[in-house]
């Protein structure tokens, strides 16, 4: 913009700034824009740390195709893609708020600023905005201008131009140096520190709240417990996941860049809409009701065919149904459309949810533990047979009672369809695609699912010959995967196993391949090995 060939004759008495020197300045102003920024998120509040409010902003305001495109490419890795794609735009932005002030500051200042505002209009329209969330992007913004007319002063104080009027006490060009080392230190240090204690505060926080949540489950009532998983579940020795998923390896899917971090003790769920009566829970209020125990098996609708973005735990919860019952539930009724923390929305039949044996929670346990806060501390619902996007809200805190013509929820609003129980699947986990197996006697093994319905058979195939019935594992519930295996021989060379489920209504698990949008994968999973 203002930059001018070197062989121009400046237009003012000032020589410019070095190219590198002017990037650098304006890069440091933003690395201390953004470790100010995270520090006082950490110790204020950690929804306002501006750099992740931008990325909730942009993963909010994503077009679908750009959406659909990044959970295709980079799967569950599409979060760090996101963060790193924007930390490389930043940095580009950032270089240019010094490249267009390499004679006077203004131009870049206005740079910095235009990208504080940024930040603090990501805080302001974030679902659930306070005040004190400001403060964290206003001293951000503050650092960052402040941080960058210092530096740009030191840096163009260094400029031959500039120490005419006798013996710079700072020892000439050294002084640019050793200005820009202070900066960079003082940046870097900022950026760290920021991080690490608001890191540090934050973590003390969950980890205080879970352990008040685990007394109070500890001491409340558990009405009915599951029944103990049975030998002979699942055939993990043969390569199935185990009956139940640990925790720490259950699959996790959600929109959320930063992990809500509300406490058990501020947390409140209030039932509204087209209800009798508007109800309101605290947390002691919902754990001195019948809590159950349930071990159910959650699929994510966006599992390919042989995908793994399914896992079963023992869910403790109280009964949704109970609740909706005790708050009235209006005729016309359609719609369950329930809000997280952070905003995030799903939509579930209540008719599905009324249902008497449907079983479905208000989960505050997973696993004998309180909900871990990457699945939904302190409360999410579960409901046994539908997709998670369209039931499974983590970090549950508001359930409208309404019609799905009033109210479309996140995933339906880009794309998704707007009821999606689970299709009946099945997956082959042995061999892996491409092992090498010895020729002869082989077991093949794997999992099929139909939660709510139940597994009735599953069969298996080799090289496309006749359908052969599996041994199937000991049940657990109709809400829960069930594991299946079968002895085959194969003679050396090039095979293709494949496998299809069938259902306790009958149904055949559908062979028609077909993507996960918008209710679902379908297909037979096959599996290509070689024998000898
Ligand atoms: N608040 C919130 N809840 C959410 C989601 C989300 O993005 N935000 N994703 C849903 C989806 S798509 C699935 S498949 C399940 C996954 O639950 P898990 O991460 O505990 O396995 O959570 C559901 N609940
Ligand atoms: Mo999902």
């Amino acid at each position: 913009m203002t930059a001018t060939a070197p062989s121009a004759p400046p237009p003012s008495p000032r020589i410019a700034l070095g190219r590198p020197v002017a990037a650098l300045v304006g890069l440091l102003a933003v690395v201390a824009a953004l470790g100010a920024g995270q520090l006082v998120a950490g110790v204020v509040s950690p929804v306002s740390a501006p750099f992740l409010a931008v990325g909730d902003a942009v993963i909010r305001l994503a077009p679908q195709p750009v959406v659909e495109f990044a959970k295709d490419a980079f799967g569950t890795a599409d979060k760090p893609v996101l963060l790193s794609g924007m930390a490389v735009v930043l940095a580009g932005i950032a270089a240019v708020a010094g490249l267009v002030s390499r004679r006077r500051p203004e131009p870049g200042t206005a740079v910095i600023t235009a990208l504080g505002l940024a930040g603090c209009a990501a805080v302001i329209f974030a679902p659930a905005f306070t005040a004190v969330d400001l403060l964290a992007p206003v001293v951000a913004l503050g650092v960052g201008v402040a941080v960058f007319r210092v530096l740009h002063r030191l840096a163009a104080r260094a400029l031959p131009d500039h120490r005419p009027a006798g013996p710079d006490p700072a020892g000439g060009g050294g002084m640019s140096r050793r200005g820009m080392l202070v900066g960079s230190s003082v940046a870097v240090g900022a950026l760290s520190l920021g991080g690490a204690a608001g890191g540090l505060a934050l973590g003390n926080r969950v980890r205080d709240s879970r352990r008040a949540a685990a007394d109070l489950l500890g001491r409340a009532a558990v009405v009915e417990r599951a029944p103990a998983v049975p030998p002979g579940a699942d055939f993990a020795d043969l390569g199935t996941p185990s009956m139940i998923t640990s925790n720490a390896d259950f699959y996790r899917i959600d929109t959320a860049l930063r992990i809500p971090t509300g406490s058990a003790a501020d947390w409140s769920l209030r039932i509204h809409g087209m209800t009798e009566r508007e109800l309101t829970l605290t947390y002691p209020e919902l754990l001195a009701r019948p809590l159950v125990e349930r071990t159910i098996t959650l699929a994510c609708v966006s599992n390919p065919v042989g995908g793994d973005l399914i896992s079963t735990a023992t869910f403790t919860g109280v009964e949704l149904r109970d609740v909706l019952l005790q708050a009235g539930v209006r005729p016309g009724a359609e719609q369950l459309l329930s809000t997280s923390s952070d905003g995030w929305t799903a939509g579930t039949p209540v008719q599905v949810v009324l249902e008497p044996d449907r079983g479905a929670l208000l989960a505050v346990g997973m696993n004998g533990e309180p909900l871990p806060p990457e699945h939904g501390f302190p409360v999410r619902m579960v409901v046994p047979g539908l997709y998670g996007y369209v039931s499974a809200t983590k970090w549950l805190t508001d359930i409208e009672v309404t019609t799905f013509d009033a109210a479309h929820a996140y995933w339906v609003d880009r794309g998704w369809a707007e009821r999606a129980p689970i299709k009946t699947q099945s997956r082959i986990d042995r061999p892996r695609g491409f092992a090498t197996v010895p020729t002869g006697r082989f077991t093949v093994a794997g999992i099929a699912w139909a939660q709510h319905t139940g597994i009735a058979a599953v069969q298996v195939r080799v090289d496309g010959g006749p359908w052969q019935q599996a041994e199937l594992a000991t049940e657990v519930n109709r809400d829960t995967w069930r594991m299946w295996k079968l002895d085959v021989d194969v003679a050396p060379g090039s095979h293709t196993v494949q496998s299809r489920a069938v259902d306790r209504s009958g149904a055949t698990q559908v062979e028609t391949r077909a993507d996960p949008v918008p209710d679902g994968a379908t297909g037979w999973p096959a599996v290509v090995f070689t024998a000898g």
